[in-house]
């Protein structure tokens, strides 16, 4: 068997189950990559037969580089990517015409689709793993991986993939992370590995206290709730924003100490009618920053000292399509 890479989105669950199943099958050298550090993760590849990309999608101002680094390892490698971000036409047009294998789906989430690519060479515990991602991702009711997941005692499942999602929001080092997906892909559960029940209450412990503070620090615009933070899982804080407020859309705002940047999530509540990913990408671009997502969970980086314009203008975009 030649040198295979893996490239995964190493922030969630769905991006470590990815890499997972892929290591199962091809015992593949894993690198946790992120929307912004992508293209430096992909310029580092060398010297491998097969590449793997899983569960990172492009936007505007990284699609160029991106299909320019595929370019060049398609003159070694075998490239497969394995996503489910919103992809243009001419990116997929672009990645097929240079040979890359595409399996891409907007209803299932990554760990489905390299599960579902992979099937005929997996173990069963890469079941598991598919159901993992889906659950963290909010998409276990597609249709594949409803299928999948109705095959085991679901209460079991959504405890083994919250024991997951919250040890990652407790424990955000890089070696924890390779820890897991190492354990995953030898077939250990979740709630066998060392560390993950400590870190998980810990989580969830603050969960708790952070559902207090949400009620008090979060403010309300008209279609909107937003929360300006300095946590680590802006995801988190998003996700309690609508219940707080009784609005369809919650924004989770982190300063990045570093250069004042802010980091943003977006949650929506399945009754909104827009696409957060879409508002995200329009938004973020026209304050100078990037982002883009799913329907009802983006992200985004924007510059320092444009928060106020950013809020407002997606303010009135979530109006806008609950029109
Ligand atoms: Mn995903």
């Amino acid at each position: 068997m030649g040198k295979s890479i893996c490239i995964t989105h190493g922030k969630d669950v769905d991006g470590l189950s990815s890499a997972a199943i892929v290591k199962m099958v091809t015992n593949a050298d894993v690198i946790l990559s992120d929307y912004d550090t992508i293209i430096s993760d992909l310029t580092m590849v060398e010297k491998v037969d097969e590449l793997y990309i899983c569960d990172l999608g492009m936007n505007d101002r990284t699609e160029e580089g991106f299909l320019k680094q595929v370019k060049r390892i398609r003159k070694f490698a075998k490239v497969t990517l394995l996503d489910h971000h919103p992809m243009t036409p001419s990116v997929h047009s672009s990645l097929k015409k240079m040979g890359v294998k595409v399996y891409h789906n907007l209803n299932e989430c990554a760990s489905v689709i390299v599960y579902l690519a992979l099937k005929h060479k997996t173990k069963e515990s890469a079941k598991l793993l598919a159901s993992y991602g889906a659950i963290t991702d909010y998409l276990d009711l597609g249709p594949e991986a409803s299928g999948i997941i109705e095959m085991y005692d679901r209460q079991f499942l959504l405890l083994e993939a919250t024991l997951l999602s919250h040890a990652m929001g407790r424990k955000t080092d890089l070696r924890f992370r390779h820890r897991l997906v190492d354990a995953l892909s030898e077939g250990v559960f979740p709630h066998q590995i060392q560390g993950i029940t400590k870190y998980s209450s810990e989580q969830a412990e603050k969960v708790s206290l952070l559902m207090k503070s949400v009620k008090t620090k979060g403010k309300k615009k008209k279609g909107l709730a937003y929360f300006l933070t300095e946590e680590h899982s802006t995801g988190n804080v998003a996700n309690l924003l609508p219940g707080a407020f009784g609005v369809k859309v919650g924004l989770s705002l982190k300063l990045n100490s570093r250069d004042e940047s802010y980091d943003v999530s977006a949650r929506g509540l399945s009754s909104f009618n827009g696409h957060l990913g879409d508002i995200m990408a329009k938004v973020s671009s026209k304050v100078g920053g990037y982002g883009g997502g799913h329907r009802l969970a983006s992200g985004a980086r924007i510059p320092p000292g444009s928060v106020t314009k950013f809020l407002n203008a997606f303010d009135k975009e979530v109006l806008a399509a609950q029109r």
